[in-house]
Formats: C-alpha cells, sequence, structure tokens
C-alpha cells in the first residue's frame, strides 16, 4: 500500500535561487509523526511532500493521500484534493483549520481527522486496510493529559537540505493563554506535556547540533521546563525556541536556558501601547520590561526575534513609525511584522464577524500578511502600505549593520535572520500575491453554520469509497 501525505505550499518564508529553494524557517513535524505512526510492515510504502520546499507529485500512484491543512492553505489544500480524488484515490484531511471547520473540510475529503492525529490515523488506517473507512475520525482524550503517544518523527523522510532549521523536535501542545487572535486555545484548549525522557530520545537522536522546538510557548509550565533544560544541559545541543515574554523575567530559569544550549528565541511582543495588549488579552506583556529582558536574554548569548503585530483596533498611522522605532530602540535582533488577522474559531473572528469588519474570507489571504479586517483608525490600504513601509524601513542596510554588530554566536544568527528578512521586504513589494491588502476579487464567504461542526448524520458512517 502506498501512502502519499501531503503539506501543501505555504508561500512564505522562501529563499529562491533558480530552481534551488529553500524554507527559510523550521521543519514541520507534521508529516514526519503522521509517518511515523503508521506501521512498520514491508507492504506499506510512505511518501511526504512538504510544498513548501518540494514539488507536489500529482501523478503519483498513492493508495491513500492524506493532506495537512492550515487555514493560510486550506484552499490549495482542497484543490489538491479534489485533485486526488478525481483519480479515483481517496484523501483524508487533517490539521488545525479541519480541527475548526470539519464540516468544511468533510465536503473535500473522503475521511477527515479531527483533533490530534496520535490515536486517530492508526485507527483510520486499520479500518482503510480493512476496506472500512470512516468519514470522521476523532482524537482519544488522554488519560492523564500526558503526551506519551508521540512517536520519535521519521526524519529520514524528510528533505534535510530543504530548511532552515531542519532539526524540530515538540516537547508540549496547546497554551495556557488566551490571546484573542490565536488559534491555538481553540485547536488545543489543554497544555500537555509529553515526558521528559521522550523529548530526550528525540533530541539524541538528531544529527546536528542545532535543535529548534515547535512549541508554541514551551516554557508555559516552568516546573516541567526546569526538568527538560536541566536534562538537555549534559547534550550539548544549541537550541532555539518560543516562549511569552512574561516568562523571561524568571532570571534563574533564563539561566537554565542558556546552560541548556539555548541561542534564539521567538517572543511576541505584539505590541508597544499597554491598552492594546489588555484588549487583546494579552496583559501579561509588559511594554515598561520589553528593554530590560531583551538585554537579559542579550547578556546571555540568546538572540531574540521579536514579533509585532499591526493592525489593532488603538493603532492609527502613526504606529508603523513608533514601531520601528521602539525594536530600534529596544535592540529587538530580528524583528518581525504581522497584521492582525481572525483565524476561525478565535475570540477574533466571533467579534469581528458581529461587528461585521472582516473583509475577506478567502482562506489564501489568511496568512497574517494580508489584511482581512476593517481596521478601525485605518483603510485597509494605509494598514497594508504602512505595514509593507514597516518592513523596508527595518531591514534597511544601516538598521541591519546595526543589529548584527556583535562580537558572539548572536551576529551569525542575526545576520541570517536579517538577510531573510530583507528578501522577504523584496517579495513584499514585488511579488502579485502582495499587491493587494486581500483578495478584492474574491473575498470569499463566512463559513456556513453547518461548517463548523460534521453533520451527526456523517459520524461513525463508512466511506463509501
Ligand atoms: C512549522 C510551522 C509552520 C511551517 C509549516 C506549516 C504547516 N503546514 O503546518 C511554516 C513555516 C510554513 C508555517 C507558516 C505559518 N504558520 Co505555522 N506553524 C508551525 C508550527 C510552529 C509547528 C507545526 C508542527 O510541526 N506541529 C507539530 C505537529 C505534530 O502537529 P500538527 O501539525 O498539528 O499535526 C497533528 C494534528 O494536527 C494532526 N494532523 C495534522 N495534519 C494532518 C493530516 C492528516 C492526514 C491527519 C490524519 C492528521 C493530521 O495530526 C498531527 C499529529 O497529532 C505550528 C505550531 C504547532 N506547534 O503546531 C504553527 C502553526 C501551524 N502556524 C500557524 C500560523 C498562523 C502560521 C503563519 C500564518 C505564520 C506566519 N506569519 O508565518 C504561516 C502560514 C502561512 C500560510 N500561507 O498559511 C498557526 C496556524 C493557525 C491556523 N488556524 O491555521 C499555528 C498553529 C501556530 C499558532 N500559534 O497558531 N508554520
Ligand atoms: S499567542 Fe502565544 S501566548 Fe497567546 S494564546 Fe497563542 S500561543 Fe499562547
Amino acid at each position: 500500500m502506498r501512502i502519499l501525505l501531503i503539506m501543501p505550499d505555504a508561500h512564505m518564508h522562501k529563499l529562491r535561487l533558480g530552481p534551488f529553494v529553500r524554507s527559510l524557517r523550521e521543519a514541520p513535524l507534521t508529516l514526519t509523526t503522521l509517518a511515523a505512526l503508521l506501521p512498520d510492515e514491508p507492504d506499506i510504502e510512505v511518501k511526504i511532500v512538504d510544498g513548501s520546499v518540494d514539488c507536489i507529485p500529482l501523478d503519483y500512484p498513492a493508495d491513500l493521500v492524506g493532506i495537512s491543512v492550515i487555514t493560510g492553505c486550506a484552499r490549495p489544500a482542497y484543490d489538491i484534493a479534489r485533485h486526488f480524488r478525481q483519480r479515483g484515490i481517496p484523501v483524508v484531511l487533517g490539521g488545525v483549520h479541519v480541527s475548526i471547520l470539519p464540516g468544511e473540510a468533510i465536503a473535500h475529503a473522503d475521511s477527515i481527522v479531527v483533533g490530534r492525529g496520535e490515536s486517530a490515523w492508526p485507527r483510520l488506517l486499520e479500518d482503510f486496510r480493512r476496506g472500512r473507512m470512516k468519514r470522521v475520525y476523532r482524537e482519544h482524550q488522554l488519560p492523564d493529559d500526558v503526551l506519551a503517544d508521540v512517536p520519535a518523527p521519521r526524519r529520514d523522510l524528510q528533505r534535510r537540505s530543504g530548511y532552515m532549521m531542519p532539526n524540530t523536535v515538540q516537547a508540549t501542545r496547546g497554551c495556557r493563554r488566551a490571546c484573542d487572535f490565536c488559534s491555538v486555545p481553540a485547536v488545543w484548549p489543554h497544555f500537555l506535556k509529553r515526558p521528559v525522557a521522550d523529548v530526550l530520545r528525540d533530541i539524541r537522536d538528531i544529527p546536528g547540533r542545532m535543535v529548534a522546538f515547535n512549541d508554541v510557548s514551551l516554557v508555559d509550565d516552568a516546573e516541567y521546563a526546569r526538568e527538560l533544560f536541566t536534562a538537555m544541559v549534559p547534550l550539548r545541543k544549541k537550541w532555539g525556541g518560543l516562549v511569552t515574554a512574561d516568562s523571561l523575567q524568571d532570571t534563574e530559569l533564563l539561566d537554565l536556558m542558556a546552560a541548556s544550549g539555548c541561542v534564539y528565541l521567538l517572543v511576541g511582543f505584539e505590541s508597544g501601547d499597554q491598552t492594546t495588549l489588555r484588549g487583546i488579552r494579552k496583559n501579561f506583556n509588559h511594554t515598561l520590561a520589553y528593554k530590560d529582558l531583551i538585554a537579559s536574554l542579550q547578556r546571555r548569548g540568546i538572540t531574540i526575534q521579536g514579533c509585532f503585530v499591526f493592525g489593532f483596533d488603538h493603532d492609527d498611522e502613526s504606529v508603523f513609525a513608533s514601531t520601528v522605532q521602539l525594536v530600534q530602540e529596544l535592540g529587538v535582533d530580528i524583528p518581525r511584522y504581522s497584521l492582525y488577522t481572525p483565524y476561525p474559531g478565535t475570540a477574533l473572528f466571533q467579534r469581528m464577524m458581529e461587528e461585521r469588519r472582516i473583509l475577506s474570507f478567502n482562506w489564501n489571504d489568511y496568512d497574517t500578511m494580508h489584511v482581512v479586517i476593517q481596521p478601525a483608525q485605518m483603510t485597509p490600504d494605509e494598514l497594508y502600505r504602512g505595514f509593507k513601509w514597516a518592513y523596508r524601513e527595518t531591514f534597511r542596510l544601516p538598521r541591519i549593520v546595526r543589529r548584527v554588530s556583535h562580537p558572539d554566536i548572536r551576529c551569525a544568527i542575526n545576520f541570517v535572520g536579517n538577510f531573510c528578512y530583507r528578501i522577504f521586504v523584496r517579495r513584499l513589494y514585488h511579488e502579485p500575491r502582495f499587491a493587494q491588502p486581500y483578495s478584492l476579487h474574491d473575498p470569499g464567504q463566512p463559513p456556513a453554520p453547518e461548517h463548523w461542526q460534521v453533520p451527526a448524520e456523517l459520524e461513525e458512517v463508512p466511506c463509501p469509497v
């Protein structure tokens, strides 16, 4: 049996030099984990293809195709599904977007997986082999909220040269916070932790020295984080990950992170305005503390990628210049900007629907690089122009030079990070997909009520293929 696992091209964070394509970000663990969940039997052949770094083999002679769907890639995922189904090959959809809008996804698939795949995907395969695949599979609730069922990813199937950070690992799932724009609380409402021994096993198996954590909020549970980082010290790896700004106030934890090899952290600062942070339920960030937090990371040799968002209700046209200035004053090593995007399932989506401010329901625009809501104090054009301008200003050469001038390891990471974003700025200004604030000619329709859940009559129903 041949199984083809696909992730559509996310069209972002890419370096393209002729035929050479590289994702400037971390490798996803999605397909390597799904492949690892397949039984190790000689009659099962699996191929994984991440469209962000490889061409999708549309003529592949698969018996079953699995496609992973995030919101920004839902349309191409449905197109790929249609293609394989027209060839008579059954298609399974899973992932974040499917878990939020299962009723939308099921119209494009023979079967869907809602939630994590660890228990549902093997059950689906077993049923498929017996010719009894059902329309819907759901994850089983974990008895003790411990992620003990995550297999070591099949890194051998992943194209190592395709990613800036090919060696990824995940220790936790979910986040205990509930920022209004974030999909995580909607998809994974519980914060789950893998046994430290399992995470260490995965890290030890990693061939290189550099490891990237894919966790959305790695130190949400400080006790767990301490246990993990202490155990990592003897491994002598270098690592990077995502953390919240408030967790950096724990200087003992910071020392431990540095001792365990942390060299890079991504932090969502989001805004320099405390009122905005309160409004988006991110009041645990304190703007007045930003400068000290950043300095204390840098003293420990840790590069900081600081993320800021444009388009909040308090933002007016002055926000672009003030943010560019703030980023410089704070000394953020690698700044990153996004647009305030109401992902389905979030509190922000709900509010914007009520206020009738969503301009586009075309999921292609949900990449945080398009304006999909009517801003409160600007036109969509002004917001989009200001967003691009802020990127261009921030990545002008003299500013980059100032940011990368450090005599330590940070210099190398900063240089690569800043160089990549400089390339991205060029794409923002020249690529047709970034020409308009949103898809003016195809803004799509809001999800229908039946898209939010699977019709009851489809649960437990065998699939006709
Ligand atoms: C690596 C990564 C990427 C990669 C790959 C994205 C992808 N296709 O997954 C890249 C760099 C391309 C990327 C880009 C972006 N990303 Co991203 N990314 C991640 C990250 C950090 C890790 C993914 C991962 O490895 N997860 C671990 C695996 C094991 O979990 P999983 O993917 O959920 O898969 C499990 C289940 O969902 C299920 N499953 C998933 N797919 C399938 C398919 C089948 C067939 C089956 C059976 C089961 C199944 O089984 C798996 C095992 O349990 C996640 C956060 C996270 N920790 O998940 C964010 C995340 C997926 N990204 C997110 C976002 C918002 C973005 C960006 C907009 C951010 C940005 N501005 O850069 C862009 C999107 C661009 C676009 N055009 O849409 C959001 C998605 C929100 C949403 N509603 O879609 C997430 C959840 C982070 C967050 N804080 O909300 N990202
Ligand atoms: S933005 Fe970060 S801190 Fe906020 S809910 Fe999402 S993962 Fe948690």
